[in-house]
C-alpha cells in the first residue's frame, strides 16, 4: 500500500521537527513548508533532510499555499507554522495577524479549493484562556485572550471549527497548553532559562534576566504533544481536544529545579528585570486533558522535573561541543 503523505507548515519550528519523526516511524511519506530566508534555518531538521521533502511557500501568500497543496496532495496537514512568541505579538500585532489568524484561513481555503478530504490539523493554544474563568481549563471553558499572538489564536481556533461546520471539512483543533524541549526556542522562559543555567555552570555567563517569576504554567515535554496531534487526525470524527499535562508549577519552581540540578543557588544569577514584564500577563494556566485521554488514549509521558533535566544536560552538552543533531 502507498504510504500516506502529510505535510507539514512550521516544519522547521519545535513541534514541526518532533512531528515530522514521529509521522517518518508510522511510514509516512513526510513534507514540509518552509518559507524563503536568505539563510537557511534547517537546524532542528538537520537530521532528517533526506527523509523529508521540502516546498517553499508562505502563510502570506494564498496562491503558493494552492500550489503547494496542489503539488503534495497530502492526506494530513498539520498547520504548524505561526509567530508564535507572545511578546513579539505587541511590538508586531498586524504580522501576527496575519501568519497566526489569516493564514489558517488562507490554508483552509486553499483545502476546500484543492480538496476537501484533507485532513487538518490547527495548533491553538492555552494562551486563547487568558485570564482564566475557570480551573482547570478544558474544551469548553472561554477564551478570554490577553495579547495580540492569543487573539489572533481565537480566530485560528473558531475558523478551523467554522470550515468543519460550514463545509464538512474534517478540521480539528488542538488546544496545547505549553510544551518544550532541547528544541525550545532560546526566547520562550524554559529554554532561556536552562540555556542560561548551562552557560553559569560552564563560567561562560555569571547572570540572567527574568520577568515575572509568579507567573504559572502548565508545562510539558513537545514529544508527547505532537503525538496527540497525529492521534486527533485519525479518529473517525474531527473534534478539538486540550492537551496539557494536568500540573501546574511557576517560573521560580522552573529556576529552582533548573540550578539545583547543578547544584547552584539561583538567587545569586538571577536578576528580575520589570522590562520583560507583560503589558497583559497570563497568570496561571492549568489544562485538564480528560477528553485527550478517553477519546484518544493520550498520556502524557515525561515529567517537568524530568523535562527541565533533559533541557539542563542538552544545553550543558551543546556548550561543551557534545550536542547530537537531534537534541
Ligand atoms: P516555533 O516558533 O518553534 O515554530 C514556528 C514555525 O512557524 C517555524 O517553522 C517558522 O518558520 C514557521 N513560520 C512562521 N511564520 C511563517 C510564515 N509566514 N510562513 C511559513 N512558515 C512560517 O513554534 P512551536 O513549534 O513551538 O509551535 C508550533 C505551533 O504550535 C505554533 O503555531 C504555536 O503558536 C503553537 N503552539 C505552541 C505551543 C508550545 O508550547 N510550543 C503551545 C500552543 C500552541 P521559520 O523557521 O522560517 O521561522
Ligand atoms: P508563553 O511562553 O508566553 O506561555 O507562550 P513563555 O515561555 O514565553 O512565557 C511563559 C511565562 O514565563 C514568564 N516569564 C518569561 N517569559 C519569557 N519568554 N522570558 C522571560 O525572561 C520570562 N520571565 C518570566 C512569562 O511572563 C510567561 O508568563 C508559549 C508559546 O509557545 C506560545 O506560542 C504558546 O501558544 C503558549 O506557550 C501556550
Amino acid at each position: 500500500m502507498a504510504a500516506r503523505r502529510a505535510l507539514i507548515t512550521g516544519i522547521t519550528g519545535q513541534d514541526g521537527s518532533y512531528l515530522a519523526e514521529f509521522l517518518l516511524q508510522q511510514g509516512y511519506e513526510v513534507h514540509g513548508m518552509v518559507r524563503r530566508s536568505s539563510t537557511e534555518n534547517f537546524e532542528r531538521i538537520e537530521h532528517l533532510r533526506d527523509r523529508v521533502q521540502l516546498h517553499q511557500a508562505d502563510l502570506l501568500d494564498q496562491l503558493s499555499l494552492i500550489q503547494l497543496l496542489r503539488q503534495v496532495r497530502p492526506h494530513e496537514l498539520y498547520n504548524l507554522a505561526a509567530q508564535s512568541f507572545v511578546p513579539t505579538s505587541w511590538a508586531q500585532p498586524l504580522l501576527t495577524g496575519e501568519f497566526t489568524a489569516l493564514g489558517v484561513t488562507r490554508l483552509l481555503e486553499a483545502v476546500r479549493l484543492v480538496d476537501p478530504e484533507i485532513r487538518f490539523f490547527q495548533a491553538s493554544s492555552s494562551e486563547m484562556f487568558g485570564a482564566v474563568d475557570e480551573v482547570p481549563q478544558n474544551e469548553n471553558t472561554p477564551f478570554r485572550p490577553r495579547s495580540p499572538y492569543a487573539v489572533a489564536k481565537v480566530y485560528g481556533h473558531f475558523i478551523t471549527i467554522n470550515y468543519r461546520e460550514s463545509y464538512g471539512l474534517f478540521a480539528c483543533s488542538g488546544i496545547s497548553f505549553n510544551h518544550e524541549s532541547p528544541r525550545r526556542g532560546k526566547e520562550f522562559v524554559t529554554r532561556k532559562v536552562t540555556d542560561a543555567v548551562a552557560r553559569i555552570k560552564l563560567g561562560l555567563a555569571d547572570h540572567v534576566r527574568l520577568g515575572n517569576l509568579q507567573a504559572r504554567r502548565d508545562w510539558g515535554y513537545a514529544g508527547d504533544y505532537v503525538r496527540a496531534f497525529w492521534l486527533m487526525l485519525q479518529q473517525d470524527q474531527p473534534e478539538d481536544f486540550v492537551i496539557a499535562t494536568g500540573v501546574q508549577h511557576s517560573v521560580q519552581e522552573l529556576v529552582e529545579i533548573a540550578f539545583d540540578y547543578v547544584g547552584l543557588d539561583w538567587r545569586r544569577y538571577v536578576r528580575v528585570d520589570p522590562a520583560l514584564f507583560r503589558p497583559a500577563e497570563v497568570n496561571s494556566l492549568l489544562g485538564d486533558a480528560s477528553k485527550a485521554r478517553e477519546k484518544l488514549g493520550w498520556e502524557p509521558t515525561v515529567s517537568f522535573e524530568e523535562l527541565i533535566r533533559m533541557m539542563v544536560d542538552a544545553d550543558l552538552q551543546r556548550y561543551r561541543g557534545q550536542s547530537s543533531p537531534a537534541s
